[in-house]
């Protein structure tokens, strides 16, 4: 049984400078967890609501509401309540809440409590937080993700130069966390350095730490990485991958068209046009390759990227259940973009994790636009043995606290491999 003692909340800042919410929870043996909650941009519609105040403070971004919910009502009826498992507090944190999109006590406050609760749970197991986190499935081994990392960004993460959100390099399934960070160091340096000579510009970079240079067309992303992944001296195909966030529901039009920077096409074309990308290069995944309300279009886009590419459903999904079943059903995606903020506590999370699994699904974890120096994700991302791990590019410690930490699981825990 765990009971809890105290719990506190105060307000932080993430990558971006806005607020955000750290929290501590404080167990009767003196155990302690802490935590911080990330915050999306190109978030979708059917995300839980982080509950934002509105008024003057940070141009309406203050979290106050949120942290008086959590050192107020949620801090008075937690303490010296006793929990035997993570499923029960998220239960009892639903309840209290009351809404269907946690809009009452406000999602951020809600996870703070699930991530923290999940933090002093673990030490109070004495467990490492992905074997706390893999103990809450009911039949997964921690396993190291591949990484799927930022090189180029556009869309609502850069300044909209062009379209599509982001080009990613996966390092081969083959290589340890260590040595697909130093791919990925020498593919961006090669990157800067083409950007450079091209546009005689600095390597100025996006809200993942990506590179964000005026490409006039969506593809040059995929063209310029091509040539970033040979100029470092690797094969692309064979030992390096791409990936790509098209983040679609940014650039649809209220016709249900596309704005794909200077064109103007049709789910159709756009179909056709993500396809080709896909048979032209070696293409892991391709997430929200269409916009979120675009049910109609999602089953051709997968069929179009048949066995090629990865059909993988951010946006589309928001790691909630419901929308998770109506994909299966459909055959819209065969991959969950999965973020436990998407949909508020770990214990939701989990069953879209499940669910996502018994469809044969692939999953990746991924953190958010907006991100702090907390590193719970890489954990999760090794605990629920998630096939990939998405965190943005090797640049800013918000997404190095992830890579950082994988790196310690690989050293400390060698044999858990890939
Ligand atoms: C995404 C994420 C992370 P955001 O679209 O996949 O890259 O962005 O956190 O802004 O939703
Ligand atoms: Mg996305």
């Amino acid at each position: 049984m765990i009971a809890i003692k105290a719990v506190d909340a105060w307000e932080i800042l993430d990558s971006r400078g806005r607020p955000t919410i750290a929290a501590t929870l404080v167990l009767d043996d003196g155990t302690t967890g802490t935590v911080s909650v990330p915050s999306g941009a190109s978030t979708g519609q059917a995300e839980a609501k982080e509950l934002r105040d509105g008024d003057r403070r940070f141009r309406g971004l203050s979290c106050q509401r949120a942290i008086n919910h959590i050192r107020g009502p949620i801090a008075a009826a937690l303490i010296h309540e006793t929990f035997e498992t993570q499923d029960q507090l998220d239960a009892w944190l639903l309840q209290l809440d009351g809404t269907p999109d946690k809009s009452r006590l406000g999602a951020n406050a809600l996870l703070a409590i699930s991530l923290g609760f999940a933090r002093a749970a673990a030490a109070y197991h004495h467990l490492e937080l992905f074997e706390y986190f893999a103990s809450l499935l009911p039949d997964v081994s921690p396993r190291l993700p591949a990484m799927t990392i930022n090189l180029f960004s556009g869309g609502k993460h850069a300044s909209g130069q062009v379209a599509i959100q982001d080009v990613l390099i996966v390092p081969s399934s083959t290589s340890s966390i260590a040595d697909g960070l130093a791919q990925m160091y020498d593919i961006y340096q090669e990157a800067a350095a083409i950007l450079h000579r091209r546009y005689q510009a600095p390597a100025l970079t996006a809200d993942e730490g990506g590179l964000a240079p005026p490409f006039k067309k969506s593809a040059q992303m995929l063209e310029t990485a091509a040539e970033a992944i040979r100029a470092a001296g690797y094969e692309l195909g064979q030992q390096v991958r791409l990936a790509v966030d098209l983040a679609a529901s940014h650039f649809v039009t209220s016709a249900g068209l596309y704005q794909l920077d200077q064109e103007t096409l049709s789910p159709e074309a756009l179909i056709d046009t993500v396809g080709s990308w896909a048979r032209h290069y070696p293409i892991v995944s391709i997430e929200d390759g269409l916009s979120e309300d675009d049910w109609a279009h999602w089953p051709a886009l997968r069929r179009k990227l048949g066995d090629w590419s990865l059909t993988l459903a951010d946006d589309l999904t928001c790691t909630n259940p419901t929308r998770i079943e109506r994909a299966i059903d459909t055959g819209a995606a065969n991959a969950l973009l999965l973020k436990v903020n998407q949909i508020g506590t770990l214990t939701e999370a989990k069953q879209a994790y499940l669910l996502a699994r018994s469809a044969g699904w692939r999953v990746s974890v991924s953190a958010r636009s907006g991100e702090t120096e907390d590193n719970w994700l890489a954990d999760l991302a090794v605990g629920w043995a998630g096939d990939f791990i998405k965190v943005g590019s090797i640049t800013q410690s918000e997404r190095l606290a992830k890579y950082n930490r994988l790196l310690q699981i690989e050293h400390t825990h060698p044999l858990l491999g890939k």
